[in-house]
């Protein structure tokens, strides 16, 4: 234990407690004396990485007192907190958001300046802090954001990947992947190499029973890695809550190297246990929406939850209350179905340590999980092989099987006429080779389970779960539609249009709570506000026209309309269905006589994302984009009315350039397949339009901003089955327009049509899984429809002030109550001054 100091010596403390700065003068001294002296550096060499740095330690130090004030009060109020586990947090730059959530941007702005800087150049100088694929680590972020900002006591448990998401170059038209080493300088992060957990894997089980006859197991053997905690302050906005990110680092157990096998010169297997553990933490899975079942990744997820785990129970046992009250201190969320091992882990501990019954520890168990699904789509579902299982975590798989057999006797008891529902739902799929099914050991570990979307809560109750909502009753099952961060996404993305919404909305309350935005509404019909949002806009679209001027040496006319598709490349989120609308719009551009043409308003069609490594026809995808992008843009008939853009290595901080630059962004998945969308309401809260498929949160998007505000096309849910049925069995006729387009790209007009063989084929022979066809019509016409609404820019901007006016159901502060009040039974706790 941590002696605290004694009273009589307090009042020193007390006298030279760290004081922060609060004005330009308080933060120009910091900045320099951390140039001087933590840099050691001077004014005659300090270079804009160095004044970055400065900076970010300057803020780091602000942000530390109030993590410090937070952390304590929280242990000595002794109130429940919540623990939100993800193998993701995308959490972007830091620098920037510290900055506004302590309000002092302008001082810095100020002081930067007067030490002959540009803050925008500082704040540029950050690597994004990238450990996420995509919607589901950035979520985690915002959630993080709203957490601290709503006072929650609260901490985030992740692994600290020394490799983030890849960088993704274009080179010859082809992704390809790049190391993202992120750490060479990260002010934002604090070892706590006190902090360290053994983990322990492989090995084997010995059971016995003791004087009792009670039966014991003991996991014995195997190989122990050590997890190191990284600890990131999470600022809260305008409240000193500042709360704690702890990330995990995997180390070797028991020294550096092996001095004894270095000693006999053998110098390469010396280090190789060392490299061997730190492997674990090393890099990212750059997979989204796909599992492939490695074991790494099984160990990464082991390594990160039982070291978070450890570390919630230690806490727990310092305040020496019964495990049963476990529950009421402890709430855990699950991110997707990655930390389930900690559903069997808790339950190990309890029982094989702590010596609880099963029973009573099952309870504990139950009560302390809540599991978040972000998917039905079944390549998505992880299922991890019983023999993995059984090698790396022995005693874990029994502790499975128990949970298994007493789940499955349940089952029997509720449905004994039912024999087949056991095989259905059981927990360990009786296939070859036998596998654990991990979302209905989430699902039976859990005491709430819930989807991201209305739509999305709905399907897995009525497809993938619709057994277990049976099993357990509809009240296991919720819906918390997914929301994002305004401060990020709003006032730190596009500071000048925040600056316009306060100035009508009564200031910056609206950050705090978004249904402020409400009173926008009564200004969508004047005239001068128009004018200044127009402006805005523009000058936003102006902004994204140099970046892509910079990186891509291609000019776009920011007057054209702007129309967006940033997000991970994946066959159900259909950027194929775009690229192939958009060589529709070239060829009818194509037919037209030059009169014709000039009557024509001009577009640039934007796309960006990443693919998956291994996923190929997403890579295929990326391949004609930008095929279609050097002929496009190449094409003098065509000039400004048509450009084709593939923006590089699509992330955090370029989003942030990126959403509030758009007139219209696409959210085109089939019908089903997208359980929520997060980018969908970055864009609207940015004052662009969407077109986009009945689908995910697209539907709430519908039902807050009123149809005549969004540009809806395409099939609905309900129909996809039997169209997939038809497409399989009948005879499947092709758009004629999409058979157009295809016939163009054959005739090699965009490069070797063999490229482009598979894309094509995948609608005409393979099935049309996802749509493509069936929905290309209402998708050209709703372009068209789109087309027509933007000539009108009076009607235009009212609809884009209106949407944005009823925006304020998708903040994440509005989420993140929603969890605290119906899934963790939490309070905020105000961190006071
Ligand atoms: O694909 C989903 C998005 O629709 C959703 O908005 C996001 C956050 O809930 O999560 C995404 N997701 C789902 N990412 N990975 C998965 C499956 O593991």
């Amino acid at each position: 234990a941590i002696a605290s100091i004694p009273e009589p010596q307090r009042a020193a403390w007390e006298k030279h407690t760290v004081k922060n700065f609060e004005d330009q003068d308080g933060f120009e001294r910091e900045v320099v004396r951390h140039v001087e002296t933590t840099l050691a550096r001077s004014l005659f060499n300090c270079d804009e990485k160095a004044a970055y740095a400065a900076t970010s330690l300057a803020f780091r130090d602000r942000l530390i007192t109030d993590w410090n004030r937070t952390q304590q009060q929280q242990t000595f109020s002794d109130t429940k907190r919540v623990y939100y586990l993800s193998l993701e947090f995308l959490m972007g730059r830091a620098l920037d958001n510290a900055m506004l959530n302590v309000g002092l941007k302008d001082t810095a702005k100020a002081g930067l300046a007067d030490l002959g800087f540009r803050i925008e150049d500082i704040i540029t100088q950050e690597n994004d802090a990238a450990l996420g694929n995509g919607g589901l680590g950035r979520l985690a972020a915002c959630f993080l954001d709203s957490l601290a900002s709503l006072n929650y006591p609260a901490w985030g448990y992740g692994l600290r990947y020394r490799y983030g998401i890849f960088k993704q170059e274009i080179i010859d038209g082809y992704q390809v992947e790049v190391p993202d080493y992120w750490l060479d300088f990260n002010p934002w992060e604090f070892p706590r190499h006190d902090v360290t957990v053994d983990i322990q894997f492989y090995g084997n089980v010995r059971k016995s029973t003791d004087a009792n006859g009670k039966n014991i197991a003991a996991w014995e053997g195997g190989e122990v890695v050590q997890a190191v905690a990284y600890d990131v302050p999470i600022p809260g906005y305008a409240t000193p809550t500042t709360n704690n990110l702890r990330l995990w680092s995997s180390k070797a157990s028991g020294g550096e190297f092996d001095f004894q096998k270095f000693n006999n010169g053998d110098y390469e297997s010396s280090v190789a246990d060392q490299q061997r553990a730190e492997t674990i933490s090393a890099v990212l899975y750059p997979n989204d929406n796909l599992e492939r079942g490695k074991e790494l990744r099984l160990k990464q997820q082991y390594f990160w939850v039982a070291a978070s785990l450890y570390d919630i129970v230690r806490r727990f046992k310092k305040s020496k209350r019964r495990w049963s009250e476990f529950p009421e201190q402890v709430a855990i969320q699950l991110n997707d179905t990655h930390p389930t091992l900690a559903i069997v882990e808790l339950q190990r501990i309890l029982v094989d340590v702590e010596g609880l019954p099963w029973d009573q520890a099952w309870k504990i168990v139950t009560n302390t999980f809540g599991y978040t699904n972000h998917t039905v789509l079944p390549e998505a579902l992880e299922k991890w092989p019983v023999s993995l299982l059984q090698n790396l975590l022995p005693r874990h798989l029994q502790i499975i099987f128990d949970i298994n057999l007493f789940f499955l006797q349940l089952v029997e008891k509720k449905f004994p006429e039912d024999r087949d529902i056991l095989r259905r739902v059981s927990i360990v799929e009786e296939s070859q080779p036998k596998m654990i099914r991990m979302a209905y050991l989430a699902i039976v570990g859990s005491h709430k389970v819930n989807g991201v979307a209305e739509l999305h809560s709905d399907l897995i109750q009525t497809t993938i779960f619709k057994d277990f909502v049976a099993i357990y009753g509809p009240d296991k099952f919720t819906n918390v539609t997914n929301g994002v961060t305004p401060r990020r996404w709003l006032h730190q993305a596009n500071p000048r249009l925040s600056e316009l919404i306060a100035s009508k909305c009564g200031g910056n309350g609206f950050l705090t709570d978004l249904t402020k935005l409400a009173k926008l509404e009564q200004f969508a019909g004047d005239k001068e506000f128009r004018k200044e949002w127009a402006e805005i806009k523009y000058a936003n679209k102006v902004r994204l026209a140099k970046h892509i001027k910079n990186t891509l040496g291609v000019t776009v006319n920011p007057a054209s309309l702007f129309d967006i598709q940033v997000k991970r490349i994946h066959e159900y989120k259909r950027q194929q269905m775009n690229i192939f609308g958009v060589i529709h719009r070239y060829l009818t551009l194509k037919k037209m006589s030059p009169e014709e043409r000039k009557k024509q308003l001009p577009r640039v069609s934007i796309f960006g994302g990443k693919a998956a490594p291994g996923y190929w026809m997403a890579k295929q995808i990326i391949h004609l984009i930008n095929s279609v992008g050097s002929v496009v843009n190449n094409d003098a008939d065509i000039g400004d009315l048509l450009k084709v853009i593939f923006l590089e290595d699509y992330n955090v901080s370029k989003a942030e350039i990126i959403c509030p630059a758009s007139d219209i962004s696409e959210h085109i998945s089939t019908a089903g397949t997208e359980a929520s969308g997060t980018s969908n309401m970055k864009f609207v809260l940015n004052g662009g339009l969407i077109i986009g498929t009945c689908d995910g949160a697209n539907i709430e998007i519908t039902r807050e901003v009123g149809e005549s505000n969004i540009f809806l096309f395409g099939n609905l849910s309900e129909e996809v089955e039997d169209l997939r049925h038809a497409h399989t069995y009948g005879s499947h006729a092709i758009d004629s327009d999409l058979d157009a387009v295809f016939q163009e790209i054959e005739k090699g007009t965009f490069g070797t049509p063999h490229d482009f063989g598979a894309l094509v084929a995948a609608v005409r022979q393979h099935g049309d899984y996802y749509l493509v066809s069936d929905d290309f019509h209402s998708y050209i016409e709703t372009h068209r429809l789109v087309d027509e609404a933007y000539r009108n820019q009076d009607e235009w901007v009212s609809k884009c002030i209106t949407a944005v006016a009823r925006m304020g159901f998708f903040s994440s502060d509005r989420c993140i109550n929603e969890y605290a009040e119906s899934i963790w039974n939490v309070e905020p706790l105000p961190t006071k001054e």
